[in-house]
């Protein structure tokens, strides 16, 4: 399986943690999506990474896709069953990529807008979305359970990827999702490697 990917994005680094914790080999390829390049736009018609392309050719996408892909191949090691711990995985997944949503768009604002057409509003509204989603996320940080699901990979996938980002700006309030990042590559050893960077 070829994953279409960046290093530096928070969706492709949860899905290549998930593949880690499965046991399942990806094959690489960094795609910058600047230029929404054509082998990326005919794999993903909304030009995103990660995409994943099968040994059939078929592909999965977005990244939520790709690990609920990965859970079924797997026999079900990344997403827990019972109705409950289900629940709370999404929970933390849903609201890990929300926050990477709306704090990527503040990265996008200044990227691709030129700095007269900026709206602080705009990224006023989706740093406090983010912010938001991290208040939450830090009330939940203690109650995962110690067995690795969906929910740890996407919580160290954006936390790794906000270090990158947004040093200095996120932590305030967040000394337990703080300490889950700083801790994470000691309890799952291919973070190390594959957390969010340039
Ligand atoms: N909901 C998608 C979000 C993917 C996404 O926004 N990826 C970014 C990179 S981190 C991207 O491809 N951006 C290119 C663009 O928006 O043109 C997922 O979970 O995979």
């Amino acid at each position: 399986m070829r994953l279409l990917c960046s290093p530096a994005s928070p969706y492709s680094v949860k899905v290549r943690l998930a593949a880690e914790h499965c046991d399942l080999p990806l094959e690489l390829e960094f795609v910058d999506t600047t230029d929404q390049p054509s082998g990326l736009v005919a794999a993903n018609p909304l030009g995103k990474i990660p995409t994943l392309v099968l040994e059939d050719g078929g592909t999965v996408y977005d990244s939520r896709v790709i690990c609920e892909y990965l859970d079924r191949i797997s026999g079900n090691l990344l997403i827990p069953q019972t109705t409950e711990q289900w629940l709370q995985a999404k929970r933390v997944e849903a609201l890990a990529d929300g926050v990477a949503d709306a704090a990527i768009l503040v990265v996008y604002e200044e990227r691709f807008r030129p700095a007269e057409k900026r709206h602080e509003g705009w990224t006023d509204r989706q740093w406090t979305r983010a912010v938001r989603g991290l208040d939450r996320l830090e009330a939940e940080v203690d109650k995962l359970p110690e067995a690795l699901n969906i929910g740890h990979f996407a919580l160290a996938a954006v936390l790794g990827w906000l270090n990158f980002r947004f040093k200095g700006k996120w932590e305030d309030g967040h000394p337990g999702l703080v300490l889950f990042v700083e801790d994470f590559g000691r309890r799952f050893a291919p973070f190390t490697e594959i957390s969010p960077r340039a």
